[in-house]
C-alpha cells in the first residue's frame, strides 16, 4: 500500500507540473484526490491493515495529499499568471502608431460664398428672409410687374405646377411678400434655389441659386445702389474690384442696369478668364419700379428703392475655378473634397 501511494505520488506530481491550463490542473485535482479519486480508492483498504500500521499510513497518506495540493496550488499560481501575461501582451497599445485619419465633410461651394455673400451683407445692415420655392403666379410675376401675356413668363422658361403655381424663378417672389407685409425702411437679401426650363450645359442649370437684395425707404437713389453694390463687390474680390453700370431693361426695375465687375485675374487688361473683355457680367439692378412698389402696397410718392439680383454659380465657379456648372450639382467627392 505503502508503494502504490508512493507511485500516486510520483505520478501525479509529474501530471501536474505538466498540466498546459487551468481546466487539465483542476481534472488532475479530481482525478487523484476527489472524492472518487485515486487516493480515496487506496485509502479503502485501509481496513485490512493492522491497528499498529493504520497510523503510519494514514500520516504516508495524508503527506501524499498535501504534497499533491501544494503542486496543485503553485501550478495554479504560475498558470493564472502566465494566462494574465498572455492577455496583457495581446492587449498592449502601441502609443507610438500613428492615428487613424478619418475624413471630415467640406462646406460645398456654393454655400461656402453663399456663407461669405450673407456675412458681407449682414454687415451692412440687411436682414436676410427665405420664402416658398413653389409659389404663386402672383409673387413669382403679377406683383413684379410681369403681366399675363409677357415673354418671361414663357413655358420654356418657367416651371408650372398649375395654371396660377410655379417653381420660383427668381427670389423676388419673396422681397414681394415682405413688402407687402412691412413697411419701409427694407434692407433685406433673398438667398435661395431658383428654377428656370434651361437645358443643362457647363453654364446653365434648371436649378440654381440667386441673391436677390432689395432696399425701400425714403430717399434712396440710384447712388446709395452704386454704393451697396461697390461695397460688396470690394469686401468680395478687394478694394481694386471696379463696378461697371450698363443700361438694360427689367419689368420690375426702372431704371435698369446691367453690371459688370473688373476682372479680379487681370484687373480690366483682359484675360481668358474675362475672355480678353477686361469685365465679368455678374447682375442685374435697378430702381424698384413705382408699380411693383404701388402693387406691395408701398406709396411710390413716399418711398423709393433699389433691387438687384445676382446669380451665385457663377461666383462660386469663379471664386474656386471651377470651369463647369454641372459639377456643381454632380456631388462627385473627388470633385467636392478639393474645396
Ligand atoms: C436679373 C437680375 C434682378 C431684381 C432682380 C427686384 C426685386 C423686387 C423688385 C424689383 Cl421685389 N426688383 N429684383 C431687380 C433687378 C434685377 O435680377 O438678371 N434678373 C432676371
Amino acid at each position: 500500500m505503502q508503494e502504490q501511494l508512493q507511485k500516486m505520488k510520483e505520478e501525479g506530481l509529474n501530471a501536474i507540473y505538466a498540466a498546459a491550463d487551468e481546466k487539465a490542473l483542476d481534472a488532475l485535482r479530481v482525478k487523484y484526490l476527489g472524492k472518487k479519486g485515486e487516493l480515496t480508492g487506496i485509502l479503502k483498504q485501509m481496513g485490512k491493515l493492522s491497528a499498529e500500521e493504520r497510523p503510519v499510513m494514514g500520516q504516508i497518506a495524508n503527506e501524499v495529499r498535501a504534497a499533491l495540493e501544494n503542486a496543485i496550488g503553485d501550478c495554479q499560481k504560475k498558470l493564472k499568471k502566465a494566462a494574465m501575461d498572455a492577455k496583457l501582451k495581446a492587449e498592449v497599445i502601441d502609443v507610438t502608431m500613428p492615428g487613424k485619419r478619418r475624413s471630415i465633410g467640406k462646406v460645398h461651394p456654393n454655400t461656402a460664398v453663399m456663407n461669405i455673400a450673407k456675412e458681407i451683407f449682414l454687415g451692412m445692415g440687411f436682414d436676410v428672409v427665405d420664402g416658398p420655392e413653389v409659389e404663386y403666379d402672383y409673387y413669382n410675376f403679377e406683383a413684379l410687374n410681369i403681366p399675363k401675356d409677357h415673354p418671361a413668363r414663357d413655358s420654356q422658361d418657367t416651371f408650372f405646377v398649375s395654371e396660377n403655381i410655379v417653381l420660383r424663378s427668381q427670389t423676388s417672389s419673396v422681397q414681394a411678400r415682405v413688402m407687402e407685409k412691412s413697411t419701409p425702411p427694407l434692407r433685406i437679401i433673398s438667398p435661395g434655389r431658383v428654377y428656370r426650363s434651361d437645358a443643362i450645359d457647363a453654364t446653365h442649370s434648371p436649378l440654381f441659386h440667386q441673391i436677390e437684395g432689395l432696399v425701400v425707404d425714403k430717399g434712396v437713389t440710384m447712388a446709395d445702389l452704386k454704393g451697396t453694390l461697390e461695397t460688396f463687390f470690394q469686401k468680395l474680390y478687394g478694394e481694386e474690384a471696379k463696378l461697371r453700370f450698363r443700361p438694360h431693361h427689367f419689368p420690375f426695375t426702372e431704371p435698369s442696369a446691367e453690371v459688370a465687375v473688373s476682372c479680379f485675374n487681370c484687373h480690366g487688361a483682359g484675360c481668358r478668364v474675362c475672355k480678353g473683355e477686361g469685365w465679368i457680367e455678374l447682375l442685374g439692378c435697378g430702381m424698384v419700379h413705382p408699380d411693383v412698389l404701388r402693387t406691395c402696397g408701398i406709396d411710390p410718392e413716399v418711398y423709393s428703392g433699389f433691387a438687384f439680383g445676382l446669380g451665385l454659380e457663377r461666383i462660386s465657379m469663379r471664386h474656386f475655378g471651377i470651369s463647369d456648372m454641372r459639377l456643381l450639382y454632380e456631388n462627385d467627392l473627388r470633385f467636392l473634397s478639393q474645396f
